[in-house]
């Protein structure tokens, strides 16, 4: 059984849609923490960081908005993920996916300590490999991959502690890509599993490659899921929703294969704005994805005879 250690990361600045802030309360009403309970696990939530005031770092690119927030946010969470790190199994409750330059970093410290690879699954519609000088939108949730895959442009945050090289990220899902984050992708040789790939692979072989090689490796794995890696049509609460995403049996065998292969080492859940959800669905079915994360299953066999 694992120690859960639930962190609160009620960030809203990495883009302009107000709300995400809520998303950790409304995981903690959706009962995050006694599904994990009934599962055997032990929790202990470590409420919501609060990150120090912004000290006005600006950047060259003048669409970019709430940078030295953004900064704050990182500092503080990459030092909550190194701490937890040593504790159990972090499970960040977002917040917008910009938490994910603090969570990615604070995790990737934490495993260069244990001389141990970092690895990432990102779980998305978006690729998120703008750099702050790329972005059009401004919105700096659409860039943690990029600063943990070592792109320079990232100048007002600290470096990233060992950038993470491209064989060992693999994103899944993605079905939103901008141009310069393409032009981009193309330089790097990151496992992506558009739709297009799933659709003619499915779920199961890239993602047991992918586990395959973070096993191979002994690998840490930080899983980072992004409400849009959902379909709309059960997982509206996300402002940047795309058609086409994940369906609820593919999402929870994503989960299934996570649980099973027992490589999971970090958690982030990002990007659900409770403010656009549908009497709690979105944040429900997030939750109840993290029962199938965590080991829940329908018909538990003692040996593998399917
Ligand atoms: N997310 N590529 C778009 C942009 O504004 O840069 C969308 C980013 C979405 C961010 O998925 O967390
Ligand atoms: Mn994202
Ligand atoms: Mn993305
Ligand atoms: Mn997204």
């Amino acid at each position: 059984m694992t120690h859960c250690i639930l962190i609160g990361a009620p960030v809203d600045e990495g883009q302009r849609r107000l709300g995400c802030l809520m998303g950790p309360a409304a995981y903690r009403v959706a009962g995050l923490a006694r599904t994990l309970a009934e599962l055997g696990h032990s929790v202990e939530d470590r409420g919501d960081l609060i990150p120090a005031p912004g000290r006005g770092e600006t950047c060259d690119n003048p669409a970019v908005h709430h940078l030295p927030e953004v900064v704050a946010w990182t500092e503080a969470l990459a030092a909550a993920a190194t701490t937890a790190m040593g504790a159990g199994l972090p499970i960040f409750l977002g917040g917008d996916h910009s938490l994910a330059l603090g969570t990615l970093s604070g995790v990737t410290a934490h495993a260069e300590t244990l001389d141990r690879p970092q690895f990432v699954l990102w779980l998305d519609a978006h690729s998120d490999f703008h750099t702050p000088l790329t972005t059009v939108s401004g919105n700096l949730h659409g860039t943690p991959m990029a600063y943990a895959a070592g792109r320079s442009g990232f100048d007002a945050l600290p470096p990233f502690p060992a950038p993470i090289p491209a064989e060992r990220i693999c994103m899944f899902g993605i079905r939103s890509v901008d141009p310069a984050e393409h032009a981009a992708l193309l330089r790097y040789d990151i496992a992506m599993n558009d739709m297009r790939v799933l659709d003619e692979r499915g779920i199961v072989a890239p993602l047991r490659e992918f586990l395959d090689r973070v096993r191979a490796a002994n690998g840490l794995l930080h899983v980072s899921l992004d409400v849009d890696f959902l379909d709309p049509s059960i997982a509206p609460a996300v402002g940047t929703t795309v058609p086409g995403g994940a369906t609820f049996r593919e999402a929870h065998l994503v989960c299934e294969l996570l649980h099973e292969s027992g490589l999971m080492t970090s958690l982030d859940l990002v990007e659900l704005n409770p403010f656009l959800d549908d009497r709690g669905r979105t944040a429900k079915l997030i939750v109840d994805l993290v029962g199938s994360l965590m080991g829940r299953k329908v018909f538990d066999r003692p040996t593998r005879s399917f």
